[in-house]
């Protein structure tokens, strides 16, 4: 299995670099913020920095549509920038990972611009996905384009270009135009752009998207719902008949015999356990790990992920302890609830309440911490940091949000309701200013922020919070401690216990080499909860818990609301 590779002890933090830190009062985040800010991921004590895209790019899509996949933004900074950030964080023993986005490019990258002007036959035409009218259909009319299929940022997954009378596909935005992963060439100017940045001293990629890169050639129509306009084409594009084909293809060009130990996380949207088995088994050389998302597709509806449903525990556990049987002797597992597309956790799946935030917030990571796999902190998670308060649709600036919101106001929906659905799900719960302190702006920018900070910043800031040992930060910095010195985290075996409750969420890990158990008992609810524990866990140490210790543990313990521990035997 996987345990043993160096990264199945290390703890990755991602960084939005559009929120993080804005050292130059334009208030967008930017490459000499995070140098200013590193000590704070130093004293958390994360081994990898994962950064969202910092190339070139018109921000339709925030930076993940990108126009020059060798430079930086100038919003961002500069490729010096971008040197002395890499200095600095090797300088502190981290590693920086890169966002590698090559499912699509920008529609103003030069690539897609000579494919579309070049227009049929051209010498790039085929680096995208370019397609004339369905047959019998007038060209450019509603309902004329190639096949059916829904874009994942609403309306269809295809745009008609004039000049050449065809239209091109793009399963995001339209100016997110999807690369033909069919083409060598596109897969060698990929290779070799890798390469590049390798060669910079970058340490690896997370790979974005990067199951949807091989599409079925003969792009059918998808099934289309009840009373829907557009047909559901992933079955078409999700894990495509070449997907393996080409990673195992990128791993032998890009990373086969590298001389530094690197890091690939795939992100793969409905990849299965089966699939990641394939995916992350070392012997086949394709990937590291990969993002799965069954477990934040828990609580929505036939609707989609606005479609809001409350989460049910037991299919949480079903899902997660899925995951860690699945990939149990073959593979390795990402561990999130975080990242820059997902709501806040502490508001989503705990309680964010004044009264329980920071404690739910504790509970949450104590859960995922303790896990099989390589767990991700998201900018601010450590912190605790919330959902906010979105009033009207103009506090809102994500396209999948706006579009989503024009799309179905169009067609007639209630304001209010896709307004509530919004607030609970819009990916920019996640991207309000990195909160640091409890001045204006939360000093995240002495600026205008490109996007309201979270008022709750007066009292939710890192500054507050390194001063406070009892708070979630440094909760975050003992469990980070853990997972580097506790082996039974990194290697013990998962058993899932009481799976049918829809309360409490326990298991244990096993080290079968050093004998070594672990209990984790967490109180998803508000209500105090009284467990009776599997034989031999009475008096045994508190390895971590999000409450004082009044007693020793007995043969069955009360759960106050919210409550998180985790005991050790040997
Ligand atoms: O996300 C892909 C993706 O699946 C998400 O868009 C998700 O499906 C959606 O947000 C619903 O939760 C990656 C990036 O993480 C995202 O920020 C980009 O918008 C997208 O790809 C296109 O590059
Ligand atoms: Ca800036």
């Amino acid at each position: 299995s996987a345990a043993g590779s160096w990264w199945s002890n290390a703890v990755v933090y991602q960084i939005y670099p559009r929120s993080f830190a804005d050292s130059n009062a334009d208030g967008i985040g930017d490459l000499p913020g995070i140098i200013q800010r590193l000590d704070h991921l130093a004293r958390l004590g994360v081994d990898v920095l994962w950064l969202s895209p910092v190339c070139p790019s018109p921000h339709d899509d925030n930076g993940y549509d990108i126009s020059d996949y060798q430079d930086i933004d100038p919003l961002f900074g500069s490729l010096d920038d971008f040197d002395r950030l890499l200095a600095a964080v090797h300088g502190r023993g981290m590693k920086l990972v890169m966002d590698l986005v090559v499912n699509h490019t920008s529609d103003e990258h030069p690539w897609f611009t000579g494919s579309r002007d070049a227009g049929p036959g051209g010498p790039k035409r085929d680096w995208y996905i370019w397609r004339p009218a369905r047959p019998g259909m007038e060209p450019g009319t509603p309902g004329a384009e190639p096949n059916n299929w829904q874009s994942f940022f609403s309306g269809p997954s295809w745009t008609y270009d004039e000049e050449s009378g065809e239209y091109y596909l793009h399963l995001f935005s339209r100016k997110q135009p999807d690369l033909n992963w069919e083409n060598r060439e596109v897969r060698q100017a990929v290779h070799t752009m890798m390469r590049w940045w390798l060669e910079r001293g970058v340490d690896g990629f997370r790979m974005d998207v990067i199951n949807l890169i091989s599409k079925d050639p003969a792009l059918p129509d998808g099934h289309m719902a009840e009373g829907s306009r557009y047909g559901d084409g992933s079955p078409y594009y999700i894990c495509g008949p070449r997907i393996h084909e080409y990673l195992a293809e990128m791993h032998r060009e890009v990373f086969a015999g590298h001389p530094r130990r690197l890091l690939t996380v795939g992100e793969m949207p409905g990849v299965t356990t089966e699939e990641a088995k394939l995916f992350t088994d070392p012997q086949r050389r394709e990937l590291d790990m990969v993002f799965q998302f069954e477990h934040v597709g828990l609580d929505q509806g036939p609707g989609g992920k606005f479609d809001v449903r409350p989460l049910k525990l037991t299919d949480l556990k079903a899902s997660l302890g899925r995951w860690q049987t699945g990939l149990a002797e073959t593979g390795w597992n990402s561990l999130y609830w975080n990242n820059h597309d997902q709501p806040r956790v502490v508001s989503r799946f705990g309680d964010d309440s004044p009264a329980y935030r920071d404690r739910s917030a504790k509970l949450l990571a104590t859960v995922l911490h303790l896990h099989r796999g390589t767990p991700y902190v998201y900018q601010g998670e450590e912190l605790a940091m919330a959902n906010t308060a979105f009033t009207t649709i103009d506090d809102f600036r994500d396209i999948e949000s706006l579009n989503h919101y024009r799309d179905r106001i169009a067609l007639g929906a209630d304001e209010e309701k896709i307004l509530a659905g919004l607030r609970h799900r819009s990916r920019d719960n996640a991207r309000t200013p990195m909160q640091w302190d409890a001045t204006e702006h939360a000093g995240f920018t002495a600026g205008t922020p490109w996007i309201a900070v979270n008022p709750d910043h007066t009292t939710v800031n890192a500054k507050a919070q390194l001063a406070d040992p009892d708070s979630v930060f440094h909760y975050y910095r003992r469990l980070i401690a853990l997972r580097h010195t506790e082996p039974a985290l990194t290697d013990g075996d998962f058993r899932m216990l009481y799976p049918e409750d829809e309360q409490v969420y326990a298991f244990t890990r096993h080290d079968r080499g050093r004998g070594t158990d672990l209990l984790v008992l967490a109180n998803f609810s508000g209500d105090d909860r009284t467990v009776t524990l599997p034989e031999g866990w009475a008096n045994t140490e508190t390895l971590i818990a999000n409450v004082p210790d009044t007693a020793p543990l007995a043969d069955s313990h009360t759960l106050q609301p919210w409550e998180a521990r985790v005991h050790r035997r040997r």
